[in-house]
């Protein structure tokens, strides 16, 4: 496989409030293993991540507990 192309994941997350809170889910992301880049949509109470490889649903849902929220759903695209 010479070629992989970009995975993105929509992480729906509960419990962000303010700008705070998201750039402490953003980072709880970046710093999660596999994950390439992460960007939080406050209003839309989700952050997009990208990946080479599927990302580990449960290694983002412990980061993201760890940061004080909670993960609702996760979307591949
Ligand atoms: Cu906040």
């Amino acid at each position: 496989m010479a070629c992989r192309k970009k995975i993105t994941t929509e992480i729906y997350i509960d419990g962000m409030t303010c700008s705070h809170c998201a750039a402490a889910a953003e980072a709880a992301l970046k710093n999660t293993d596999g994950i390439a880049s992460a960007k939080v949509d406050l209003e839309n109470k989700k952050a997009v991540v990208t990946s080479k490889e599927e990302i580990n649903a449960d290694a983002v849902k412990a980061a993201i507990d760890a940061a004080g929220f909670t993960v609702t759903d996760i979307v591949r695209k």
